[in-house]
């Protein structure tokens, strides 16, 4: 079997390449580990960037999301008992986020590559890549019980944090960075809507809380734990009082309760690997990068990479140029760091850290401050909440 582009993992990434490299008549093949239903269903992010809903509509994929989409233009943080709201449309000249669960995304591009007649392998486990440095490049996999192999020009790695490809490129030629924070975030789905339409952070000295939103009717709330904290551990009661307490104010409607109809435990996790691309192999996605979800970055860095990588190979493809796939590593880099000091900074803003002293926290209250309250703040904060610039 052989194509031109070869792509690991069915996530929003390996889909969204498909597609981009469909729509430019450039011939790939999925191949996903897991089944095709899992992949639609798995709960995961919330919040489209600016670029990512651009890049949505660009490519014909603005349908659904048009109807289900919730724009958002401000974020309301809570600290000393008061409401900050930060107004990031305005701030930013007029760019808006939206929220759209991830499910979603994934399910627009997984019924576009379907209604295409893509060529995907699921419940197909990759074994191994070879051959990504002399040219010949194949992936080998497992699908019904056999042994397969995909000849590919170019091999794209969409498989994730915990996937195959990243550990393609040897030891010595790759640099890794790395930062676990001491502590995870309880998320829940609430049958209960949101008390106002805006994402609310609760930046309290018992530890951060979140409401977001999923649809007019559910919310998606999360409430800093221990980073291996058991969700059983945490009663519904323990739940709300909590939420309650770190997110409610004095004249701002409370925190809606409601049927929590599901309770996981996400770690958090800087990471970086250096670089994003290695002879006839590129990384896109988790498979190079992860943030912690305080800056709601992880799929929109994911479509980020996409776009750049996708433009690459069609360049490549079609005019015979390789300028944008030999620098596609730097150009994802350059903007990935600043993703990465986006995330870690308000990570590191907002959660209380175990041994932290009062000075340390009483500096957080300073930069919450500086960030909601100045002009200077609010746009730093909106430039990049909204999206950074992709491929400059
Ligand atoms: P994905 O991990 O989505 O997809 C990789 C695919 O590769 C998977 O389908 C996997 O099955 C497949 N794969 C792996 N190994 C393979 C192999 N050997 N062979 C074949 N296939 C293989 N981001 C936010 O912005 N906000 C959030 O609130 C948020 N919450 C999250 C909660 C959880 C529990 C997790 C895990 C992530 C969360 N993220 C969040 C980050 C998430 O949205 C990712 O950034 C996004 O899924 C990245 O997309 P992909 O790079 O496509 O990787
Ligand atoms: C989410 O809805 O998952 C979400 C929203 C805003 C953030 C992070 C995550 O900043």
């Amino acid at each position: 079997m052989r194509t031109q582009v070869g792509i690991v993992g069915a996530g929003p990434a390996g889909l969204m390449l498909s597609h981009m490299l469909h729509l430019e008549g450039i011939d790939s093949v999925i191949v996903e580990r897991a089944g095709q239903e899992h992949v639609r269903t798995r709960l995961r992010a919330g919040v489209l960037e600016q670029g990512t809903v651009e890049m949505l509509r660009g490519l014909g994929l603005g349908g659904r999301f048009g109807r289900l989409g919730l724009e958002q233009h401000a974020i309301d943080f809570r600290f000393a008992g008061e409401s900050h709201r930060i107004d990031f449309h305005a701030a930013s000249g007029g760019r808006s986020a939206w929220v759209y669960p991830q499910h979603e995304l994934v399910t627009d591009l997984m019924d576009a590559r379907v209604a295409a007649g893509a060529c995907m392998f699921f419940e197909a486990p990759v074994t191994r890549l070879e051959g990504v440095r002399d040219g010949n490049a194949v992936i080998h996999f497992e699908h019904d019980g056999a042994p397969q192999r995909l000849e590919c020009d170019y091999i794209a790695g969409c498989d994730g944090f915990r996937g195959v490809c990243r550990d393609a490129i040897p030891a010595d030629e790759v640099k890794v960075y790395d930062r676990v924070y001491p502590f995870g975030w309880l998320g829940i789905l609430a049958d209960a809507p949101a008390p106002t339409s805006e994402i609310t952070w609760g930046c309290h000295e018992d530890g951060f809380a979140m409401l977001s939103i999923r649809s007019p009717s559910v919310t998606r709330l999360y409430l800093q734990c221990a980073p291996d904290e058991e969700p059983e551990a945490w009663s519904d009661d323990r739940i709300w009082s909590e939420l309650h307490k770190r997110l409610d104010v004095p004249d701002m409607p409370p925190v809606n309760e409601g049927r929590i109809s599901q309770k996981g435990v996400t770690a958090m996790r800087s990471f970086l690997a250096e670089p994003m691309q290695y002879g006839r192999l590129f990384l896109a996605g988790d498979a190079a990068h992860i943030v912690p979800p305080t800056g709601a970055k992880g799929l929109n860095s994911a479509m980020a990479d996409v776009q750049v990588l996708g433009r690459a190979l069609v360049e490549h493809y079609k005019r015979g140029a390789g300028t944008w796939l030999a620098s596609y590593s730097a150009i994802c880099l350059k903007r990935m760091w600043l993703v990465q000091r986006f995330s870690a900074g308000l990570c590191t803003m907002v959660h209380q850290f175990p041994g932290d002293n009062a000075f340390v926290r009483r500096l957080q209250r300073a930069d919450l401050e500086y960030m909601t309250g100045t002009v200077a703040g609010r746009l730093q904060f909106a430039e990049n909440f909204t999206g950074l610039p992709i491929g400059a």
